[in-house]
């Protein structure tokens, strides 16, 4: 038969055949002879080996039709080439992310080089179902275009920070969000688990982190637009250790990795409030009730603080098996370090020239108890200042300078800069129609324009494993809002980090019309206006 081929700007052609990925493959092509494949309840995936990954990728898919075709497809093994249903196969010769999905109207075949491939390319056969499979039993069989891709990422880190520090999401959410990462191919779910507002993450050895530093007094209530008013009730959650289990199995189940944050040295309030002799000065510490940046951080004179820190990282390496461990690093006001004996005692001892190189310190002794535990030590890009470990990994954030100085200099980065990647920023300009929200403009356009390798040379460039989202939620206060201000942006995110070489925002748009019908359908609560009537 004869081929035709989609390029980039082909989406018109592609939303007539309902071939509208998003993020957009590196290859498509379709024949014209409109074939179809039709996935009913008696459709069998047939998988080629008895790895425990695959039959993962296979479950996701086989639960995932259900929802429309109201039974699970069956699995099977089968060694022999088979010519009907749906195909599973590794292939070593495809890269780790890499899938090939090929589809006529006999048969399915995808071919991964890792079962996370193959499960790519689930989300990428899931994109062409029509939006309504996404609804429970609504359509007995699922039908899909003929049509072949081959595809693999441009970046091979692309996540997502979510804050359940300012506002506390529970654990059913957190899923819920994980599922939204999983529908833009998205792999690594940052979570933000410990700052001055609220201490998230139950730490055995230590209770009171969680008994008093996961609650505040005072709360925001009436985020109706334009307003912020707050009331004196306690605020607060935490996650049991068995529930940050059941997060990272479910993450895991979708092929999320999950990087938890623990904040040091500064961002420290609601642990100086469980336990104050962490702090410098001898005093009540309280769980802070508002936004901003305080002067009450770790000492980090005293080897205590960094017993309790090794103690705490000790609990959360063996909740989390990600390689990277973010330890924060950002916004640590010096002043109770300049006033503190024991800091001061630590400079001179260690002919520091300065709190800078004192927080260095900190950071790589922290990071030389992660090493010895096989972890990496990921943190924003304060962790430049007073000097960067050779080994460390940035997350820029303060525009890319950060991320580009640590590439120069053999480190890898992350990019993630306020303009860009900050989904607590407003997405519109319109601010009276929208959520009240903490500043800044970003709308979806100029999330889609980042460039992250922007100022780099060849070389350098290998040094930026990818880029992330963040979303702090001082002002985002439930996850209806949270998924008003994380969609459509998220889409825009995950096409720089999987199709950056081959972005065009006239074209994600069109997709981005398709994409939203299946938000629609997952009755995802997103921003509209901002790509209507642009
Ligand atoms: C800066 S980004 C912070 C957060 C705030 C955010 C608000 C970063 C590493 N620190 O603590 O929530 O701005 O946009």
């Amino acid at each position: 038969c004869s081929l035709f081929m989609f390029t980039a700007n082909g989406a018109g052609k592609r939303n007539e055949l309902k071939i509208a990925i998003t993020p957009l493959p590196a290859f498509i092509e379709a024949p014209e002879n409109n074939s179809r494949f039709t996935i009913t309840p008696k459709t069998t995936i047939y998988l080629c080996d008895t790895t425990e990954g695959l039959r993962k990728a296979a479950t996701y898919f086989s639960n995932w039709s259900s929802r429309s075709l109201g039974t699970s497809l069956p699995l099977k093994y089968s060694e022999k080439k088979i010519n009907k249903g749906i195909v599973l196969m590794t292939d070593n010769n495809l890269e780790e992310e890499e899938y090939i999905l090929d589809i006529n109207k006999k048969r399915i075949h995808i071919a991964g080089g890792s079962p996370r491939a193959v499960f790519y390319a689930f989300q990428s056969l899931r994109q062409l179902c029509p939006p309504e499979a996404e609804i429970a039993e609504k359509t007995k069989k699922l039908t899909v275009p003929g049509v072949y891709i081959k595809d693999k990422p441009d970046f091979t880190y692309r996540g997502a920070m979510l804050d359940v520090c300012r506002h506390f999401f529970t654990i059913e959410e957190v899923k819920q969000f994980i599922d939204m990462l999983v529908l833009h191919k998205i792999n690594t779910f940052h979570w933000h688990l410990s700052d001055d507002q609220g201490w998230r993450i139950e730490i055995k050895k230590y209770p009171l982190l969680t008994e008093i530093g996961s609650q505040r007094d005072a709360t925001i209530i009436g985020h109706a637009i334009g307003s912020t008013r707050y009331d004196n009730t306690p605020y607060g959650g935490y996650y049991t250790q068995d529930q940050i289990k059941e997060v990272v199995r479910y993450a895991d189940d979708h092929f999320i990795t999950v990087i938890p944050e623990i904040e040091m040295p500064g961002h420290a309030l609601a642990a100086l409030a469980s336990y104050p002799y962490l702090g410098c000065e001898d005093k009540d510490y309280k769980v802070c009730g508002t936004w901003g940046v305080f002067d009450e951080v770790y000492c980090a004179g005293k080897d205590s603080t960094f017993e309790f820190m090794e103690n705490v990282l000790s609990e959360v390496i063996e909740l989390f098996p990600s390689k990277y461990i973010h330890i924060g690093g950002d916004e640590c006001p010096k002043k109770a370090w300049k006033n503190c004996a024991l800091c001061q005692k630590r400079i001179k001892e260690l002919s520091l020239k300065n709190e800078n190189e004192l927080q260095s310190y900190f950071v790589r002794r922290i990071e030389k108890f992660l090493n010895t535990h096989d972890r990496k030590l990921i943190g924003w890009d304060e962790i430049m200042e007073g000097g960067l470990s050779k080994t460390s990994t940035v997350m820029s954030w303060r525009g890319t300078q950060g991320g580009i100085d640590a590439a120069k200099m053999g480190n890898y980065a992350i990019m993630t800069p306020t303009n860009y990647c900050y989904f607590d920023y407003y997405q519109s300009k319109a601010k009276a129609s929208e959520h009240l929200a903490i500043g800044g403009y970003v709308p979806v356009s100029q999330v889609y324009s980042l460039d992250p390798y922007e100022k780099l040379n060849e070389n350098e460039k290998k040094f930026i494993l990818g880029v992330q989202c963040n979303t702090w939620t001082e002002y985002i206060p439930n996850f209806n809002h949270l998924q008003y201000m994380v969609l459509p942006r998220m889409a825009a995110l995950a096409e720089v980090g999987w199709s950056y070489s081959r972005k065009n925002y006239d074209d994600f748009l069109l997709r981005l019309t398709r994409l939203t019908k299946r938000y629609d359908a997952l009755d995802y609560n997103y921003a509209k206006h901002v790509f209507e009537n642009r």
